[in-house]
Formats: structure tokens, C-alpha cells, sequence
């Protein structure tokens, strides 16, 4: 993979941990599982001006499982859309950054979302209406495990596979985790992979933390000109921390003991220093 990825996915999981250490608490455990996906997707897929947000030519991203704004927030942040001083506002009154993405505030942001399950019916309509303009953009449908709780998804997967909509490829956030416990033990989804080939999407199962294995299946997706495409991202929630990983409870982190503190201020030293030394390379 080109350094120049792995340095933003480095940056971007650097800016989550700081801007939620800066707020005191936040979604953590889902934005860290998206930063190799982010990475790939701003870093090398995507057609966008950060000079010009709303550029007629632009892909679009529509992250369903909206709680996870920060790893968009820093994405857009490191790709040049808006001052990385920003990212000390989240949530603030009044913020460009609200905890849900808002089209109407963040520059990047084409579609709110925060109630799960609706972003699965926003994407399907964008799609729609790009497939009508003929353009030859994407949609990229961001949607969590859990959110396939949501029975909307399902209507809207249904859409996509029986319209053969290639040009909005779903990426599902396999992270096993929802909000209090593991997937399996709320609803078990049993295989997301075997589901959403049963809906007719032709879909890939990958590392989410492989950022040559992300690239790869994005590729491949676009390649695909005949069904709905999905990518199951395997992923854990709270990914590349260790410390995050192995905490139970690692939906909505609160920064308030010296433990979670200690863990965030070590992840962020060694990110800094690799990210300077790999800067040095590039
Ligand atoms: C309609 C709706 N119901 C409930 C919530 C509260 N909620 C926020 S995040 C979350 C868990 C989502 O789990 P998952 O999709 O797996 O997200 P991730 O693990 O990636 O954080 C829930 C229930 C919500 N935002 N919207
Ligand atoms: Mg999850």
C-alpha cells in the first residue's frame, strides 16, 4: 500500500483518540474499526475537491452508522476539507462537528444520518438519482453489524440487489459489537456474508484492518456490473488500541480515570512517533 495511506490511517486514528480524549467522551470503539477503511476509501478510491465540497463530479459517502462521525470528521479533516483545529469543537454548541453527521454543517458531509437504518434508504436514493443523471460516481453506504437490526436495511438491500445498483457498494462494519454486548447475543445475525448473497449481492469478506485487502475489494466491487455489491469488513471494535479492543465496554468511552487516560496518552505518543518517521520516507 502506498505510505501515503498508511501515514493517513495513522493520522486519522491519532485525531479520533485525541478529539474524544479533548471532549472527554465519545464513540470510540465504532470509528476506530472504520480508520483502514476511511484510509483507503479518501486516501485512494474516492473522487472529491476538498476546495469544493459539493463538486457535481464527487463520490458520496453515507456513513448509516452516523455515532461513528469522528473517524469521518478526522478523515475530512487530514484530506483538507476543514482546519484540523475543528476537531477540537466536537459537540460543541454551535459545532461545524455534531456527535451525528449533518449535511447541512460539515463540509464532505452529503447525508445526515444517526438514526440507524435510515442512511441504508438515503444511499439507495442517491444511487437512484445518480444512475438517472448517468454518472459514473459511487455511493458508498457505510452500515454497522448491529445496525442490521434495523429492519429498514433489509427494504433497502432488497432495492439494491432487485435494481442490480453497482454503483452503491455496502460496506458492513462487522465489528461484532453493538452498542451493550456482542451482536450474537442481542440478535444473532448469523453469517452477514451468507444473507447478503441470499439478498443477490455479490459479496467479499475481508480483513478491515488490511488496508491493501480493503483496496482490493473496492476494486473488485467496481468491476462488478451485473448485481448489488457488498464488503463485509471483519473488523474488531476498537481496532489498532489495544487497550480499546480489550475494553468491554468500548461503545461510548468516557475519559475520566487515569487508566483510559494512561491507554490513550501511550497509543498517541506511538502514533506520533511512527507517523514522524514514516513522514521522513515519503
Ligand atoms: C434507530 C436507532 N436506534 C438506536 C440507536 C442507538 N444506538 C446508537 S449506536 C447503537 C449500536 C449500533 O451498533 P453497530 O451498528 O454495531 O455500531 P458499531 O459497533 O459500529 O459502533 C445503537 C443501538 C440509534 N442511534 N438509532
Ligand atoms: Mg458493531
Amino acid at each position: 500500500m502506498d505510505k501515503k495511506v498508511e501515514i493517513l490511517a495513522k493520522k486519522v486514528r491519532y485525531d479520533i483518540l485525541d478529539m474524544l480524549q479533548h471532549r472527554g467522551y465519545g464513540h470510540l470503539g465504532g470509528s476506530l474499526s472504520l480508520v483502514e477503511l476511511f484510509a483507503v476509501l479518501y486516501g485512494k478510491q474516492m473522487k472529491y475537491d476538498p476546495k469544493n465540497p459539493k463538486w457535481e463530479g464527487r463520490d458520496r459517502v453515507v456513513l448509516s452508522k452516523g455515532h461513528a462521525g469522528p473517524v469521518w470528521y478526522s478523515t475530512l479533516s487530514e484530506c483538507g476539507f476543514f482546519g484540523k483545529e475543528k476537531l477540537m469543537t466536537l459537540n460543541d454548541g454551535g459545532t461545524m462537528l455534531p456527535s451525528h453527521p449533518d449535511r447541512t454543517k460539515t463540509p464532505g458531509v452529503d447525508m445526515t444520518t444517526g438514526s440507524l437504518g435510515q442512511g441504508t434508504s438515503t444511499a439507495a436514493g442517491i444511487a437512484t438519482a445518480l444512475k438517472m443523471k448517468h454518472s459514473d460516481n459511487y455511493v458508498y453506504l457505510i452500515v454497522g453489524d448491529g445496525e442490521l437490526n434495523e429492519g429498514q436495511c433489509w427494504e433497502a438491500f432488497q432495492y439494491l440487489a432487485n435494481y442490480k445498483m453497482n454503483n452503491c457498494i455496502v460496506i458492513i462494519d462487522d465489528n461484532k459489537r453493538q452498542l451493550d454486548g456482542y451482536t450474537k447475543d442481542v440478535i444473532n445475525p448469523f453469517s452477514i456474508e451468507a444473507k447478503m448473497k441470499a439478498f443477490g449481492f455479490n459479496t467479499q469478506t475481508v480483513k478491515g484492518n488490511n488496508l491493501d485487502a480493503i483496496d482490493e475489494a473496492i476494486t473488485k466491487a467496481k468491476s462488478v456490473t451485473d448485481s448489488a455489491v457488498c464488503i463485509v469488513l471483519d473488523t474488531i471494535k476498537g481496532q489498532g488500541v489495544k487497550f480499546f479492543e480489550e475494553l468491554l465496554d468500548n461503545h461510548s468511552v468516557k475519559f475520566n480515570t487515569e487508566e483510559v487516560n494512561r491507554a490513550t496518552d501511550d497509543a498517541k505518543a506511538s502514533l506520533k512517533k511512527e507517523i514522524e518517521e514514516e513522514e521522513q520516507h515519503v
